[in-house]
């Protein structure tokens, strides 16, 4: 009888109270279970306190959480390491034994008493929050107090991801982007339960971060970008703080080096390692494909060698990442040899390779990831690298490029592998998408943003909304929660935050925004 009290009582005041402003399913990526219960809305107050298991990285998670919600709610919301079995009231923040969840799934519950989150890992807990930043209204988003009703929508959620391999990639070669730019992409990532940031750090047009035992590299081939403009590159302090910001957020920085071509910035501070020992002129055109480091020369190796070295020492995360593509002017076997070489290099200082899928007639070194970036389903070259032990990231140039045009009019980007409109960003399926590769060969999908035409952080942010939390979906949620008509509709509902982020997002047509 007290129960049916209770709920009697509960639906009574939701008759009174409107209703959570946000639904439970809104949520981008999509999770693999939401079951509603619109009679237990919560609506926080201002002395909810944030209860987290007594560990270290959860409650890391639980600051983070404060962080999020203090600017806007204006409410103190304390951090405490005092979770209890049946936790009451405010947000509760457990790591559970829950084999079920994964290495970074949760449990999300909403009841008029409170939240309650649970985990097996601190990742977990985490990507736990970033959906429950999106359930709060859009006005969460405010660096400032702002006078709203914090509601939550009742219900359970329960949630884990397709795909261990979420990223997007920044070339950072084109053109260069200051730190802090960096750092604000990583948040993007995180909001949208990405894991991984490949920093495409070398290529013609400059080199980006600074090796001690090869100085020259940053200061001389760091210093042109295209178009002209003065470059710039990462010193190793810098760099540490994107990896440890980036691991905060529970994102692996993967460094690239692109090798034996695109390395004309290399050739300009190192004339050495030109096939003719003589200094290019520095180069800020477009073209790809002209420049390599000599593969039969031994001071090459050393080269590499050093440089991986460094980059190994700077990385606590597993992957370095050894570029490949577009060698044109080196032959194939001595390409094939030379990417073996690097392999082991890899090997050598404990990392795991990933390459451009031009890698893939290179032997196979154990785990190695192609990176598939191909605008055909059909590549029987990759198919038979996959066979002989290599795994695939997949970014078919003609949905996962973000430099991509959206539409003939768009104001930057190229359009060699097509338009890129949001619906050709969402709709294909990573499990099916190369003929001849199982779907258990596929460890996820990267975004890659290439920068040419990209120089400044609105751009960025104008290229990569709304098309990257499109990518997002595709890697995190199950195949069966894939529908187009939905996703643009929760998509729609993120406008207002990016508004409220100070992310100038491209107004998509196919996209009802609010
Ligand atoms: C191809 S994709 C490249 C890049 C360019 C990009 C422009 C790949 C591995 N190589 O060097 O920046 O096209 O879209």
């Amino acid at each position: 009888a007290g129960e049916l009290a209770a709920v009697a009582q509960r639906q009574a005041a939701a008759l009174i109270a409107p209703p959570a402003p946000v639904r439970l399913g809104d949520v981008v990526p999509a999770p693999e279970r939401v079951e509603p219960d619109t009679t237990a809305d919560y609506l926080l107050p201002a002395d909810a306190v944030i209860r987290v298991s007594a560990d270290p990285a959860a409650l890391a998670v639980g600051e983070q959480l404060a962080a999020l919600l203090r600017p806007a709610t204006g409410y103190p919301l304390p951090v405490t390491d005092t979770v209890g079995a049946t936790p009451t009231g405010g947000i509760a923040l457990q790591l559970t034994d829950d084999a079920d969840l994964g290495a970074e799934g949760y449990r999300l519950a909403v009841t008029t008493g409170g939240v309650r989150i649970r985990a097996r890992t601190a990742t977990g807990l985490f990507h736990a929050v970033q959906t429950l930043r999106q359930l709060l209204p859009p006005a969460v988003e405010s660096g400032t107090p702002v006078a709203e009703r914090w509601v939550l929508p009742g219900g359970s959620i329960l949630d884990r991801p397709r795909y261990p391999h979420r990223g997007a990639m920044l070339d950072v070669s084109r053109h260069f982007f200051p730190v802090a730019d960096v750092l604000r992409l990583i948040d993007h990532l995180a909001r949208y339960k990405l894991n991984r940031l490949h920093l495409h750090l070398t290529d013609d047009q400059g080199w980006r971060i600074a090796v001690d035992s090869w100085p020259r590299l940053a200061v001389v081939g760091g210093a042109t970008e295209v178009g002209g403009g003065p470059g710039g590159h990462y010193t190793r302090a810098d760099y540490r703080r994107i990896v440890a910001y980036a691991a905060a957020r529970h994102v692996t920085v993967i460094p690239e080096v692109d090798l034996p071509g695109h390395t004309n910035a290399a050739l300009v501070a190192y004339p050495e390692l030109a096939p003719d020992h003589t200094a290019p002129p520095p180069y800020t055109g477009t073209e790809v494909g002209f420049s390599y480091v000599d593969p039969a020369n031994e001071r090459t190796y050393d080269f590499v060698a050093d440089v991986l070295g460094e980059l190994a020492t700077l990385t606590p995360g597993q992957w370095l990442h050894i570029g490949g593509d577009e060698a044109f002017k080196v032959p194939a076997d001595v390409y094939a040899r030379f990417v073996e070489r690097v392999q082991r290099i890899v090997a050598g200082l404990g990392k795991t390779v990933v390459g451009w899928h031009q890698i893939a007639p290179a032997a196979h070194v154990d785990g190695r990831i192609l990176q598939w970036w191909g605008t055909s389903g059909d590549d029987p070259v990759t198919a038979d690298a996959v066979r002989r032990g290599a795994r695939l990231v997949l970014s078919p140039g003609n949905h996962a490029y973000l430099d991509m045009k959206y539409a003939p009019d768009t104001p930057i980007g190229h359009d060699w592998a097509g338009l890129i409109d949001v619906p050709r960003a969402y709709d294909w399926d990573p499990g099916d998408h190369l003929a001849g590769v199982p779907a258990e060969a596929v460890l996820g999908i990267e975004a890659p943003l290439w920068t040419e035409s990209v120089t400044t952080r609105a751009e960025v942010e104008f290229m990569l909304f709304p098309r990257l939390p499109a990518i997002a979906e595709l890697a995190w949620s199950p195949r069966s929660r894939h529908d187009w008509a939905d996703f643009r509709q929760r998509l729609a509902g993120h406008g207002p935050r990016w508004t409220a982020a100070g992310i100038a997002y491209h107004r998509a047509p196919e996209v009802p925004w609010p």
